[in-house]
C-alpha cells in the first residue's frame, strides 16, 4: 500500500470516527434533554412503551411446572379474577398466574387479547394466557416490590418511611399515566377496581397498575354482580345509557385515584366514602396540613407543593362527578407538582453537593 493511499484512508476513517463521536454526543444530549424534561428522580425512563403484542397461549403443563403445581406455597393472593400464584417460567421469567373455574370459551381468548392491547409502561404486563383443565388462567409479569398498600398500610410501620414525598409524588405521576392512558383510548377503557393494592411498585419504586380491565370483562363474560357501578335508569335509551356509563366508569376511576392520592399524603387507609368526602369539604374550609400529611415523610415536603396536591385530591373526589378532573389534567397538574418540588428543595438545599452534569449526562437508562 502506498504511503499516500495509507494517509487517505487513515484521515478518512479518523474523519468518519470524529463523525460518529459528535452523533453520539448529539443522541446523549437530545436524550438527556428528553429525559431531564420528564424523567422520574428515581432515573427509570417514561420513553420505553412496551411493544404491544398478542397475549401467548401457554399450556398447562407450563403453568404446573411453574408454580408447582399450584401450590400452596405459591399462592400470593387473592383477586377480583380469582387466586394468584407467583411462578417461574422454564425461560426465567418471574410470572403472576390468575385462575378461576370456567369451561373454556372462545369469547375469553377475545378478552384476553383485548386485555393484551392495554400496553403501557405503568400497567402490569399480560403475558399469556391458559384454558385446560376447566380453569380459566392469565398469566402476567411479576412486580417485585409489593403493593403501595403494603408500603403506606403494612405490618412493617418502617416500610413508609422509605417514601419520602418526592417519591410518592413520582408513584403518583406515573399512576396518573397509567390510567391516563387507558382513558385516552377509543373507545375509552376504565379500570372500575382501582386501589392502592392494585398499585404495584418495581425495585425502583415504579408503579404497574394491575387489575386493569378485569371487572369489565368478568361482566362482558357473563359473571354477574361483579361490577355494580353500572348506570340504570328505565327512562334513558340504551344507546345513551351506554355513553353515560361509560362517562360514570371514567368518573368514577378519577374518584378512586383521588382516595388513593389521599392515601399516598396521610399513609392512612380511607376507610369509608364518607369519610373522604367529609374530609374534602372539611379542607376547602381549613388547611392544617400537619395533620393530613404522613408524619412517615418527617415534613419532608415544601408546604405549597402539599397543599396543591391535597387540592387536586379534592377535585377528584368532588361528590359531583361532572366536576371531577379529566385524569389526563390530573397527571400534567402531578407533573407540574413534582418539578415544582424538585426545583424548590434544590434551591432549599443549596450549598450541599449537587449532582454532576457528567453523572446526569452518563445515568443509565433501564
Ligand atoms: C406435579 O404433579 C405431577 C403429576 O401429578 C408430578 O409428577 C410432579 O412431581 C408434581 N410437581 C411438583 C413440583 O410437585
Ligand atoms: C360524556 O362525556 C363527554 C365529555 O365530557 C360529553 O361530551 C358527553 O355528553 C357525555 N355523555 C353523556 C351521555 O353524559
Ligand atoms: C416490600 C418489598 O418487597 N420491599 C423490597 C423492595 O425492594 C428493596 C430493594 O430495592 C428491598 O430491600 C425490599 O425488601
Amino acid at each position: 500500500m502506498s504511503g499516500l493511499l495509507a494517509e487517505a484512508l487513515g484521515a478518512a476513517a479518523g474523519g468518519c470516527a470524529l463523525l460518529l463521536i459528535v452523533i453520539i454526543i448529539i443522541v446523549l444530549c437530545l436524550q438527556h434533554r428528553k429525559r431531564t424534561s420528564d424523567s422520574s428522580e428515581s432515573g427509570f425512563s417514561d420513553q420505553a412503551l412496551p411493544e404491544s403484542q398478542e397475549a401467548r397461549c401457554l399450556s398447562l403443563e407450563e403453568l404446573n411446572f411453574a408454580t408447582r403445581n399450584f401450590s400452596n406455597g405459591n399462592l400470593i393472593g387473592q383477586g377480583t379474577f380469582g387466586e394468584v400464584y407467583k411462578g417461574l417460567l422454564q425461560d426465567g421469567t418471574i410470572v403472576a398466574v390468575k385462575r378461576r373455574h370456567s369451561p373454556p370459551s372462545q369469547e375469553f381468548i377475545q378478552e384476553v387479547n383485548y386485555l393484551a392491547s392495554l400496553c403501557h409502561w405503568n400497567l402490569v404486563k399480560l403475558l399469556g394466557y391458559c384454558q385446560e383443565d376447566g380453569m380459566q388462567m392469565l398469566v402476567y409479569e411479576y412486580i417485585s416490590n409489593g403493593s403501595v398498600s403494603t408500603h403506606l398500610h403494612g405490618n412493617s410501620h418502617a416500610l413508609g418511611s422509605r417514601l419520602e414525598f418526592k417519591k410518592r409524588l413520582s408513584i403518583a405521576h406515573g399512576t396518573a399515566k397509567g390510567l391516563s392512558h387507558l382513558h385516552s383510548l377509543t373507545p375509552p377503557a376504565v379500570h372500575m377496581n382501582f386501589k392502592t393494592s392494585n398499585v404495584l411498585v418495581d425495585e425502583d419504586f415504579a408503579p404497574k397498575v394491575a387489575d386493569t380491565g378485569i371487572p369489565g370483562m368478568l361482566d362482558r363474560l357473563g359473571v354477574t354482580g361483579l361490577s355494580s357501578r353500572t348506570f340504570n335508569d328505565p327512562f334513558v335509551e340504551p344507546r345513551m345509557k351506554e355513553a353515560m356509563n361509560l362517562n360514570f366508569s371514567i368518573q368514577s376511576d378519577v374518584y378512586s385515584f383521588g382516595v388513593f392520592l389521599l392515601e399516598l399524603i396521610s399513609g392512612r387507609k380511607a376507610v369509608s366514602d364518607q369519610c373522604i368526602i367529609q374530609w374534602a369539604q372539611s379542607f376547602q374550609e381549613s388547611s392544617d396540613i400537619s395533620v393530613i400529611a404522613d408524619s412517615r415523610m418527617a415534613g419532608g415536603f415544601t408546604s405549597q407543593s402539599m397543599k396543591e396536591l391535597l387540592s387536586l385530591t379534592a377535585r377528584c373526589v368532588n361528590p359531583t362527578s361532572e366536576q371531577r378532573p379529566s385524569m389526563s389534567s390530573v397527571e400534567a397538574e402531578i407533573q407540574r407538582i413534582r418539578e415544582q418540588e424538585i426545583s424548590l428543595t434544590a434551591v432549599m438545599a443549596e450549598g450541599t453537593p449537587t449532582v454532576t452534569l457528567g453523572s446526569q449526562l452518563f445515568r443509565t437508562s433501564r
